[in-house]
């Protein structure tokens, strides 16, 4: 029996507890989501009562006998134990924080005097309509982000400094970068099987997706390329040879030359995932070569 807590699931502070083959996450306050990965729409409340910025004196005209009290918009009258009222700050925020409302911010809402904000995580921007949330690109923004030799990989969030490396060679196999994202093996002796048997192309491929991603999605199609002139394989075999030990990802045939990639359980980040696949060559039911895809996804810690 493994701990399930022992990978310290829970972000943020939260406080990890075991259960059968699953754990449960108690967050502290202002975080939500299954590892406290998410921040909560409304952000904790503060003691709004006693900052003299969230009450107002109402404006009141005596008609005849009574006496008429209006707010300022984003006020609403509340009576006091001494039987005069005051203009309260509605908290839109609280007011649509909670289940079945439409949200009123894609992250955070923050209330103020009056009205409201919206607010988005460190790497986003806030858009034009004043509540969603779009990542911040600083792989244009910024060109001296990563370091010499190595790629600027935007997520969400942030960016990534990648530089793949080929796999050592050993015995008789070697590889050789042929571009910053392509290995290619370097030709094998005719009569090593075993260096046959090792993938001819070997190519780097980076994702970036939000959070909770409906599925199943395609993220990657493999094609092979056909050279003209050369009689190219007449069938190929598509498969996932690494890293979906959770089942997240399959690997099906889209048409005669493609194979794609298929998520098909929802992702919850922040995490990265590397899954290798595979695309065998075959001429006359003859294994001829493999090529290996490396693709690594990047899940952004929000659903956006
Ligand atoms: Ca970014």
């Amino acid at each position: 029996d493994i701990s399930e807590c022992a990978s310290q699931p829970c972000q943020h502070g939260g406080t990890c507890l075991e259960g059968v083959n699953q754990y449960t996450c108690i967050c502290p306050p202002g975080r939500t989501g299954s590892r406290c990965q998410h921040q909560a729409q409304t952000a904790a409340p503060e003691r709004q009562a006693d900052d003299p910025a969230f009450s107002r004196a109402p404006r009141c005209a005596q008609v005849e006998r009574t006496r008429h009290c209006s707010c300022e918009a984003g006020f609403q009258l509340s009576g006091t134990a001494g039987g005069d009222s005051v203009c309260q700050d509605v908290n839109e925020c609280e007011l649509y924080g909670q289940e079945g409302r439409p949200r009123l911010c894609m992250h955070t809402c923050v209330n103020t005097p009056g009205s409201y904000r919206c607010a988005c995580p460190s790497g986003y921007r806030t858009l034009p309509d004043r509540k969603s949330c779009e990542d911040i690109d600083e792989c244009v923004s910024s060109q001296h982000l990563c370091p010499r030799g190595t790629t600027c990989i935007n997520t969400g969030g942030g960016f990534q400094c990648v530089s793949p490396e080929c796999p050592e060679g050993s015995g008789n196999v070697s590889y050789v970068k042929t571009s910053p994202f392509q290995c290619e093996r370097n030709p094998c002796p005719m009569d090593s099987r075993p260096c046959h048997h090792l993938p001819k192309t070997i190519s780097f491929h980076y994702l970036s997706l939000p959070s909770n991603l409906t599925t199943p999605i395609t993220l990657f199609r493999m094609a092979m390329a056909s050279v003209p002139g050369r009689p190219g394989p007449n069938s190929l075999r598509f498969g996932i040879v690494g890293g979906n030990s959770r089942g997240h990802f399959v690997m099906q045939r889209a048409d005669r030359q493609t194979g794609e990639l298929i998520l098909v359980q929802p992702l919850e980040g922040p995490q990265t995932l590397e899954v290798d696949v595979d695309m065998s060559e075959y001429l006359d039911r003859s294994f001829q070569a493999n090529h290996v895809s490396k693709v690594t996804i990047f899940v952004s810690p929000y659903d956006f």
